[in-house]
This record gives structure tokens, C-alpha cells and sequence, in this order.
């Protein structure tokens, strides 16, 4: 893929020993493209988390929109999506899979994990609530095979308004608590969804052909254990395939509404 000479010198990934207020503002306003915490969660930790859901029942994103097959633990929003509305059946996932994690005997909880990585930057930070019930946060993940490019916006796919407060920007973030020795990148395009791109869209899925991105700058992150990852994810992104091993995240999206808080949601 060729890259244009001329490079956008704010499309760039910074790193953090924790995430700042200044990370958050800096992504949202589009100063910044990507921000790194290198070990936010111990190695100890990710592989106790790792060698309790060996046990975990894991299910899978909907295959048929979903390839190459990506395996999860908990609800994912956009595999209870109908025609811009969340389904019901989120809800009995969201409990299902709160209930079945506590049964793992972990100190650790997804929810909490994704609201602490934010507290201190932003103290006003809370699971969102859709007609007042409280969503899911922190889906597990194991994206082996790699995704199709891809962009994340609530605010286009839920026409009928996902929450209940106001969105106003949407972050994606992920601590990866497996990588893999090789493969298992994070690529990122400075480019967001354009209508001509339906073109390419990829039949039946969920993401467009790569050359809807050619030759645009992009910046592609091999993820490290423990490491927190946050991004715009309105910018096309996707995911390499592991040539060898497992790559295993906990993610959620992050919300600024308007009144100012952060809002989670998986
Ligand atoms: O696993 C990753 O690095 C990114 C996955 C992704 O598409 C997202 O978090 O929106
Ligand atoms: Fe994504």
C-alpha cells in the first residue's frame, strides 16, 4: 500500500503511564490518533484472568456476519442490533454473562477493570444506561484470525439512540491480557466512514474492503501484555490475523455525553 508523502502529524500514538484527562480531550478533539498504557494490568493478573476462562463458557459473534470467527465472553451491542435499535435479548446476555464471570472465582471484573482504567482521569465515569438499565461493560475477546476494517460510531448505527444521555464523542479501548509472539497488530487509518464507501462493502459483513483506506497514513500498534489501548474508533481500524497464539482483550467503548461524563458500554 503506498503511504502519501505528506503526513498528518497529529494522526500519531502517544504513550501513558495512566490514562490522562489530557489523553481522553486529546483524542476526542483529534489531536492525537491512539494512546498506549503499557502495563496497565499486571502480567500476573492477565494470566489469572486468562486461566479462569479457559473454564468460561465462550460463545462467538454471529458467524454469519462475523468472519473470520471471533470468540467473546459477554454481549457485543452489535450482535443485538436491529436496524439501528438494540434487541431485547442484550439484556438476559448482559446478566447471563455478569452472573456466569462471578462464578470464576476472579478478583477481577471486566466492568471494573474498564471504569478504573478511567477514574482518575475523569471521576465522573459510570456503566450507560439505555431506558435506565445499565449496560453491559467489558466484553472479552479473541480475535485470532484478525477483523475486517472496520469503524465504531453509536451514534450512525443506533438511530434511535443507544443511551439515554447524549453522546457526543465515542472512544474504543482495550487491555489486551493475551498477545500473541507474532501477528495480532492494531492497524489504524486516519479516515473516517465516507457514503461512497458502501461500495465496498465486504457481502454480509460487517467492514469494507481495505482499499477504501489506500494510501491513506495509518498506524499499525503490535499490542503488548497488560497494555491499555485507547482510540478513535470512528477512524477505520482492524486487526491482523495471530500467525501463532492468542489474542485475548477486554474492551469496551467510552461515551463523552453531554453533560460531561463518561459513559461505558460493550
Ligand atoms: O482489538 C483491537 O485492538 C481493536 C478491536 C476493535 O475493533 C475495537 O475495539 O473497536
Ligand atoms: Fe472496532
Amino acid at each position: 500500500m503506498q503511504q502519501t508523502e505528506k503526513i498528518d502529524p497529529l494522526f500519531v500514538a502517544v504513550q501513558s503511564e495512566m490514562i490522562t484527562r489530557a489523553d481522553v480531550a486529546g483524542l476526542i478533539a483529534g489531536r492525537l490518533a491512539a494512546v498506549r498504557v503499557p502495563g496497565l494490568l499486571s502480567a500476573a493478573r492477565c494470566h489469572a484472568i486468562t486461566a479462569a476462562l479457559a473454564a468460561a463458557p465462550m460463545d462467538r459473534y454471529d458467524e454469519s456476519r462475523v468472519f473470520p470467527l471471533v470468540a467473546k465472553f459477554g454481549p457485543a451491542i452489535n450482535d443485538h442490533r436491529d436496524a439501528g435499535e438494540l434487541r431485547e435479548d442484550y439484556w438476559d446476555a448482559a446478566r447471563a454473562a455478569e452472573k456466569s464471570w462471578v462464578s470464576l472465582g476472579l478478583s477481577d471484573v471486566p466492568r471494573e477493570l474498564c471504569l478504573a482504567a478511567f477514574r482518575a482521569a475523569w471521576p465522573d465515569v459510570e456503566p450507560g444506561r439505555r431506558q435506565r438499565q445499565v449496560m453491559h461493560v467489558g466484553i472479552v475477546r479473541e480475535i485470532n484470525d484478525g477483523l475486517q476494517m472496520h469503524f465504531d460510531d453509536a451514534v450512525r448505527e443506533y438511530a434511535g439512540q443507544l443511551l439515554d444521555a447524549n453522546v457526543v464523542a465515542q472512544l474504543a479501548f482495550n487491555i489486551y491480557i493475551r498477545v500473541p509472539p507474532t501477528g495480532g497488530e492494531t492497524v489504524l487509518w486516519r479516515r473516517r466512514w465516507q457514503p461512497d464507501d458502501e461500495d465496498l462493502r465486504i457481502p454480509g459483513g460487517y467492514g469494507y474492503r481495505e482499499s477504501a483506506a489506500a494510501g491513506i497514513q495509518s498506524l499499525t500498534l503490535r499490542p503488548t501484555l497488560g497494555e491499555g489501548f485507547l482510540f478513535d474508533p470512528r477512524n477505520y481500524h482492524t486487526v491482523r490475523p495471530a500467525t501463532d497464539g492468542r489474542r485475548i482483550s477486554i474492551g469496551c467503548f467510552v461515551g463523552l455525553t453531554d453533560d460531561g461524563r463518561l459513559a461505558l458500554w460493550s
